[in-house]
C-alpha cells in the first residue's frame, strides 16, 4: 500500500513531551524533597520491579545534551513539567536552586530556537502537602496557585506558553480512587474532592497568570477517551458509556467549558460528598476562560455493562484498559478508578494493541477532537493541542542500539493521519506533542514500557533516535506525513 505525502496547515507546532519526575532523576539533589511519587515508589508492589525516579534519564545532569537532540531531530516545542517539590521543596518556600535548573534549561531550548511549554503538575505533589490530605485538602489548591505565581516570577519573560496541570483524572482517580498511582490512596470520596481541588487549583493559577501576564498563552491538558457503547442496541451498554464519559471527559470539560458538573454525573456520585466540596464561587474560578486545550490521546473504549449477578463475583467496577497497570500495591484488593461505574467494563474489541495492552484507536482521535470542536472548544473559541499522543512497544535494540520500531512509527502515521482528517473536518487543531520525547520511568510500570522517539540505554544513558524519532524529525522539518511503502502495524520489515 502507498500513501501520498500529507501537509499540515502551515505553522503548525510539532514537538515532543515529558514529565520531571519520569526523566529528571537527581531526586535528592539540590534541595529537592520527596514528592508523592518518591514516597509511593517506596510502597513495596507499587512500581514494577521496585523502580523509582531517583536516577530515571539524569536528565537535571543532561538538559544541554537534551536539547542539543531535540534541536537535530527539529523540533519547535517542547513540552516539560517543572517539579512542585524541586522548586517549592516543602510546599510552601521557594528554593533558588531547584527554580535555577528550569532557567536554564529555559534559556538553552531558547538558543536553540525551541519553544519551551511549561506545566506546572505532572503529578509530583510535595510530599509534605501530601501529609497535609493532598488534593482532597482545599488548601493545596490555593498553594498551587501560589506555586504558579513563583515559577512565573522567575521564568515568565522567556516562557509564553503555560499549562497549569497535566491529566487531572490520572492524579484524582488513578492516585486517589484505584490507587494505582501516587499517593495511592483507595477512597472514592477522596477521589472527588481532589479533582475538584484540581480544577479549583487550575482555576486559581489561571487568575494568578493572566493577573500577572495579560499577553501569556494559558491552558490545561486533559486525557480524554472515547467511549462507545459495545452494543449500540442495548440500554445497558449505553448507559456504561454514559457513566465513563462523565467520569473521565465531562467531569472536567464540563466545569472547564460551562461552568457546571454534568447533571448525570451529579447523580451518579449522589452520597460520594462532590457536592460538599463545591463552595459558592468554584465554578466560576474553574470556567476562566483559557487560550487552549491540551488533549492527551491514548485509545477510546468499548463499554457494556455487567449484568446484576455476574458483578457480585467479577472484580469489582473495572475498567479494564484505562486502568491496566495490574499492579495492586501493598497486597489490597484492586480498587476501580470509576467511582460510580455501576458495573461498566471495557470490552476488548480485537484491535492491534500496545506494549501496554492499549488498543490502537486512530479514528478515535478524530472523532474526540471533532466533538471537542462541537461541543467545548469550538463554542469557547480556543484551539486545541495534542499535548501527548504515542504508543510503547517492546523496543528490540541492535548492537548498535539502533531500534527498528516500525510499530510505533506506524502508530505515529495513522494517528496524525486522523488530526489531518479532524482538521479537514473542521477542528482547529494547531500542534502535536509526541509522547515522549525520551523512554522513560512509566509510573506503575517502571522501566519495562518504553514511549520514546529516543532511547535511552539506562545503563550508560546513551541516548540513540530509533527509527520513529528519524522519521519524526522528518514530520517537523517538512510540515508533513511523508508518504508510505508499507503498512507498518503489520509489523514485518518496514521496508
Ligand atoms: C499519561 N490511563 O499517563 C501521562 O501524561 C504520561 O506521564 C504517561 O507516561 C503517558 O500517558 C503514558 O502512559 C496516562 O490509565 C496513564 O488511562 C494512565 C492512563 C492514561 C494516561
Amino acid at each position: 500500500m502507498s500513501t501520498t505525502p500529507l501537509a499540515f496547515p502551515e505553522g503548525f507546532l510539532w514537538g515532543a513531551a515529558t514529565a520531571a519526575y519520569q526523566i529528571e532523576g537527581a531526586a535528592h539533589t539540590g534541595g529537592r524533597k520527596d514528592s508523592i511519587w518518591d514516597t509511593f515508589a517506596r510502597v513495596p508492589g507499587a512500581v514494577a520491579d521496585a523502580h523509582n525516579g531517583d536516577v530515571a534519564c539524569d536528565h537535571y545532569h543532561r538538559s544541554s545534551q537534551d536539547v542539543a537532540l531535540m534541536k537535530s531531530m527539529n523540533l519547535k516545542a517542547y513540552r516539560f513539567s517543572t517539579s512542585w517539590a524541586r522548586c517549592m521543596p516543602d510546599g510552601r518556600t521557594p528554593n533558588p536552586e531547584g527554580i535555577a535548573f528550569y532557567s536554564q534549561l529555559v534559556d538553552e531550548l531558547l538558543a536553540a530556537g525551541i519553544t519551551p511549554w511549561l506545566t506546572l503538575y505532572h503529578w509530583d505533589l510535595p510530599q509534605a502537602l501530601e501529609d497535609e490530605g493532598g488534593w482532597a485538602n482545599r488548601e493545596t489548591a490555593e498553594l498551587f496557585a501560589a506555586y504558579a505565581a513563583v515559577m512565573h516570577e522567575a521564568l515568565g519573560d522567556r516562557v509564553r506558553i503555560w499549562t497549569t496541570l497535566n491529566e487531572p483524572w490520572c492524579a484524582a482517580f488513578l492516585g486517589y480512587a484505584a490507587g494505582i498511582h501516587a499517593p495511592g490512596r483507595q477512597e472514592p470520596a477522596a477521589a472527588l474532592a481532589a479533582a475538584h481541588h484540581l480544577l479549583l487549583g487550575h482555576g486559581l493559577a489561571v487568575a494568578e497568570l493572566r493577573r500577572r501576564d495579560p499577553e501569556a498563552t494559558l491552558g490545561i491538558t486533559l486525557n480524554l477517551t472515547v467511549p462507545d457503547p459495545a452494543d449500540l442496541e442495548s440500554e445497558g451498554d449505553r448507559d456504561a458509556a454514559r457513566r465513563i464519559d462523565g467520569q473521565f471527559n465531562r467531569i472536567f470539560l464540563d466545569p472547564l467549558f460551562r461552568g457546571a458538573y454534568p447533571a448525570d454525573l451529579l447523580a451518579d456520585v449522589a452520597g460520594l460528598g462532590l457536592d460538599t466540596v463545591v463552595h459558592d464561587g468554584d465554578l466560576a474560578a474553574i470556567a476562566a476562560p483559557l487560550d487552549l486545550l491540551g488533549v492527551n490521546y491514548y485509545h477510546g473504549e468499548s463499554l457494556t455493562k455487567a449484568p446484576a449477578a455476574a458483578e457480585e463475583t467479577a472484580q469489582p467496577e473495572t475498567v479494564t484498559t484505562t486502568a491496566q497497570a495490574a499492579h495492586d500495591s501493598a497486597g489490597r484488593p484492586e480498587a476501580s478508578p470509576f467511582v460510580a461505574a455501576d458495573g461498566a467494563r471495557s470490552l476488548p474489541r480485537g484491535l492491534p494493541v500496545t506494549g501496554m495492552g492499549w488498543e490502537v484507536q486512530p479514528e478515535g482521535l478524530r472523532r474526540l477532537l471533532n466533538r471537542l470542536q462541537d461541543e467545548y472548544t469550538g463554542p469557547a473559541g480556543i484551539p486545541i493541542y495534542i499535548t501527548e499522543n504515542g504508543a510503547a512497544y517492546p523496543d528490540v535494540a541492535d548492537a548498535d542500539g539502533f531500534v527498528d520500531d516500525q510499530d510505533r512509527l506506524g502508530f505515529f502515521d495513522a494517528h496524525l493521519r486522523a488530526v489531518r482528517d479532524a482538521i479537514d473536518d473542521g477542528a482547529d487543531v494547531r500542534g502535536y506533542l509526541a509522547w515522549s520525547l525520551l523512554d522513560n520511568f512509566e509510573w506503575s510500570f517502571g522501566y519495562h514500557q518504553r514511549f520514546g522517539l529516543v532511547r535511552v540505554n539506562y545503563e550508560t544513558q546513551e541516548r540513540i533516535p530509533k527509527a520513529s524519532g528519524l522519521w519524526y524529525a522528518k514530520v517537523a522539518a517538512s510540515n508533513a506525513v511523508p508518504g508510505r511503502t508499507a503498512e507498518p502495524a503489520a509489523g514485518a520489515t518496514g521496508d
